[in-house]
């Protein structure tokens, strides 16, 4: 993207248009790190340290090396071409927190779903509430490093998905394959009727 403004530092002046993303999705299925990996803004996290109390209800055997949880929202900005920013929201996956992602869905374009291949059903509450709200979403496979690899087609039977629901695959860690999910997401969304 050619822009005289450093995209670091500010929106460039060829934008027309913004959209409010949610990066959604299960408890860590990776949405810290994939804000952090697509902006190009410092990702702002509010993160607090798992306690015991909270190794009592989050499921904490499969990601043994995560030491935190987020406690509140991942915020991350994101340019697309010269005429579009995408402001992405990360919501915590703990049903516990659902009160949160419920306010912060208000006004989102579009929500993009980010699903663990090694627990499937985990995702299931959040595209729930997703369908309830009546938010667009595309959902990515993170395919964690030794994590089955299902065929998008079984993924997408045993996530009950609709016909029409993008489904791609990423690693949260790695910037194209997050910024190839979003730009999946964003033209799915502009595919759908225009909001007022
Ligand atoms: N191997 C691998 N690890 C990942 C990937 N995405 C996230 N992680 C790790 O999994 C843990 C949970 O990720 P995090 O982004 O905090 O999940 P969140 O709870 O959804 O925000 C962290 O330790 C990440 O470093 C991935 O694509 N591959
Ligand atoms: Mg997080």
């Amino acid at each position: 993207m050619a822009s005289a403004v450093t995209p670091d530092r500010f929106v460039a002046p060829t934008v027309t248009a913004t959209a409010k993303i949610v990066v959604a999705g299960a408890f860590g299925v990776g949405k810290t790190t994939f804000v952090g990996s697509v902006s190009e803004v410092p990702p702002v996290h509010m993160e607090e340290t798992i306690t015991q109390a909270s190794a009592l209800v989050d499921e904490l055997d499969r990601t043994p090396e995560k030491t935190t949880t987020t406690i509140g929202v991942d915020f991350g900005r994101k340019h697309l071409g010269d005429d579009l920013v995408l402001y992405l929201f990360g919501t915590p996956g703990q049903a516990r927190f659902r009160f949160l992602w419920e306010e912060l869905i208000v006004g989102a374009l579009g929500a993009l779903v980010l699903v663990d291949p090694r627990d499937l059903d985990a995702s299931h509450g959040i595209l729930t509430l997703l369908e309830e709200a009546e938010v667009a979403y595309a959902v990515a496979v993170n395919q964690f490093d030794g994590a089955p690899r299902y065929p998008l087609a079984e993924v997408h039977e045993a996530l009950a998905l609709d016909g029409h629901t993008p489904l791609t695959v990423c690693d949260a860690r790695e910037r194209a394959s997050c910024m190839q999910a979003l730009i999946q997401l964003t033209e799915y969304l502009a595919r759908l009727e225009p909001r007022p």
